[in-house]
């Protein structure tokens, strides 16, 4: 890494740590927004607080930043995600750690009126596996502030946009192309319009957008690559793409921390706290009451929570969230279970359009039997 792209990351992080909270994602062109097939579902990001975004990443489980908190982790904050108000309380922290001046991730759990969240979508986590942070197109999201006044030259020339005035009450989506990868942050360069062609709305980041995702496509899809930290003009509230004094490119950076780098930690921090693929009612087991929630929703295609049957976060309730109960049925439970006599009897008054989905997937089903099977021993 050369000398400059360290200052830069340096002086991305220190500003990152100074930036006021602050409004949402800042677009060129502003409209029309990113199609729905070029980013995740709206019920990934939650508006945090009255400063700030965050993203599930389990059915009750939020990820954000903790700058925007004034340290104090403990009084519980309202996360509003697809219209529903839910009461966050913190569950961990990781501040420090490697040798960056401080890093800082967030994870909270959702309750609605004293029961934990039963949300539809959250996102995987892009982790060491999935190869590298640098060069991929994500999509951004947030609830920060958008796009005010641009900001021109004494001749007319555009280098940039003031920050609207609004609080984080609106979600936005953009584009960028991941770049200026240190030890735990990434970034991105926020290019001006029409600069790069892949990107169909360039995306840089604003006040209340700390903790927003940062997300890429893997297999199909969509895993959070970073959690929004900071931009370079944070202090005077503008986003540039070129010099004052001329049309010359001049990019300011928007900088995201790396969620493969804290995967390990997340993972461990949730595993405590996430309910066992298939225990639908969250009781310990999975059992046939848990098969039968999942049957009586089987092929929902949209907005399905956890409590439906919905395990992997898509929002859907098909095979592959079959498949994840059926590799954990009858963990938990006192007595030993069967899987395919309790699959026939769950059906035995199902609706037909559940039926007639079961019976395409038949064959899948057949074989997580036998790796069930393998499992209950
Ligand atoms: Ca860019
Ligand atoms: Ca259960
Ligand atoms: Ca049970
Ligand atoms: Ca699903």
């Amino acid at each position: 890494m050369g000398t400059t792209r360290r200052t830069i990351l340096t002086g991305l992080l220190i500003l990152a740590a100074w930036a006021a909270p602050a409004p949402a994602v800042v677009l060129h062109p502003a409209s029309p927004p990113l199609p729905a097939s070029l980013r995740p579902n709206d019920g990934m990001i939650g508006r945090w607080g009255l400063n700030a975004s965050c993203v599930a990443i389990g059915a009750d489980l939020v990820l954000t930043t903790i700058h925007q908190d004034d340290g104090d982790p403990f009084s519980p904050r309202t996360v509003e995600i697809d219209g529903v108000s839910y009461t966050a309380t913190v569950q961990s922290d990781h501040v420090g750690g490697g040798t960056t001046p401080w890093t800082e991730i967030r994870l909270a759990r959702l309750t609605l009126d004293g029961q934990p969240a039963d949300l539809a979508y959250w996102a995987d986590l892009f982790t060491a596996a999935d190869g590298s942070v640098d060069g991929r197109l994500v999509a951004i999201g947030g609830y920060g502030k958008g796009r005010g006044q641009a900001l021109a030259t004494a001749t007319g020339q555009v280098y940039g946009y003031r920050w609207a005035s609004s609080g984080n009450n609106t979600l936005r989506w953009g584009q960028n192309v991941t770049a200026l990868t240190t030890e735990d942050v990434v970034g991105c360069l926020f290019d001006g319009p029409d600069v790069d062609p892949t990107v169909v709305s360039e995306a840089t980041v604003a006040d209340y957008d700390s903790g927003g995702g940062w997300f890429t496509q893997v297999n199909g899809r969509w895993r959070l690559l970073g959690l929004t930290l900071g931009t370079q003009h944070a202090t005077i509230k503008q986003s540039w793409f070129a010099t004052t004094d001329s049309a010359a490119p001049n990019p300011d950076w928007l900088s995201a921390l790396r969620i493969d780098v804290y995967a390990p930690w997340i993972e461990e921090m949730a595993k405590s706290l996430a309910p066992q693929p298939g225990d639908a009612d969250r009781d310990g087991d999975v059992d046939f009451d848990d098969l039968v929630a999942l049957a009586s929703h089987y092929g929902a295609a949209a907005g399905a929570g956890w409590s439906k049957g919905n395990f992997d976060g898509d929002g859907d309730v098909d095979l592959a969230d079959l498949g994840l109960m059926a590799s954990s049925y009858g963990l938990g439970s006192p007595v030993a279970l069967d899987f395919q006599a309790d699959l026939e009897a769950a059906w035995s008054v199902p609706e037909p359009s559940a039926l007639a989905l079961l019976a395409a997937g038949g064959a899948c089903l057949r074989r997580r039997r036998a790796s069930f099977r393998a499992v209950r021993r």
